[in-house]
């Protein structure tokens, strides 16, 4: 191995859009049937507006742009299971959603078992973008189950595999399950190891976990 210089990247700051100040937004839940309303109030500078992907409802209606100072109010009732995205939808999009505009609502199916903490851990997962794709991984166990876009791609059985990875396009989503054989660290990541490089990356703790130890992957 043999060292090279390359030039640092200059500090940079970003102005962030928030839905309620947070990046991504608060995540949403609820099971299929029920109503949301849901007050879109302008604090900002700009034009904005909400884009629920678990509501149909008009385009040119609740999804409109409103100006600093105005509100509105977007209802909807969640028809269908899934991780759902919502976003702002003010042209160009790409910047509001780059610039934090996103988050994930979820919508349980009826017949999902309840999860006993230490036993099987269930993991939803939105791709929000704006461009970018994600493979979801978990270092060090396999998936059991798989649950993408309104259908169960795995389920476990004596004639099942297992998945490594969740692949979802910009606003794709669902959820995995899967065990964590024994106390540690089990990283999370999208397997496009470029965006890890980047800082995507979080941690599962199970159990204590010694961190004086180093590891790789
Ligand atoms: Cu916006």
């Amino acid at each position: 191995m043999t060292p090279a210089a390359t030039r640092p990247r200059a500090p940079a700051t970003q102005t962030l859009w928030t839905f309620e100040g947070s990046v991504p937004g608060p995540t949403l839940r609820g099971k299929v049937g029920d109503l949301f309303t849901v007050t879109l109030v302008n604090d900002g500078q700009m034009d904005h507006s909400i884009d629920f992907h678990a509501s149909e409802v008009a385009w040119n209606d609740e999804m409109r742009s409103i100006a600093p100072g105005e509100q509105l109010v977007y209802q909807f009732r969640a028809e269908h299971t899934g991780i759902f995205m919502y976003h702002c939808g003010t042209a160009p999009a790409l910047h509001h959603i780059g610039n934090g505009m996103y988050g994930a609502l979820v919508v349980d199916p009826p017949d999902l078992a309840p999860v006993e903490p230490g036993e099987t851990i269930r993991a939803w997962v939105l791709d929000a973008g704006p461009s970018e794709n994600s493979s979801f991984h978990v270092v060090g166990t396999a998936f059991d189950t798989v649950y993408k876009e309104g259908e169960y791609q795995l389920r476990p059985g004596p004639n099942q595999g297992g998945a490594q990875a969740l692949d979802l396009q910009p606003a794709q989503g669902g959820f995995v399950e899967f065990t964590l054989a024994e106390n540690g660290l089990y990283p999370i990541v999208t397997h496009k190891f470029a965006n890890v490089g980047q800082g995507a990356l979080g941690l599962f703790h199970a159990g204590e976990v010694d961190q004086t130890g180093g590891a790789a992957h």
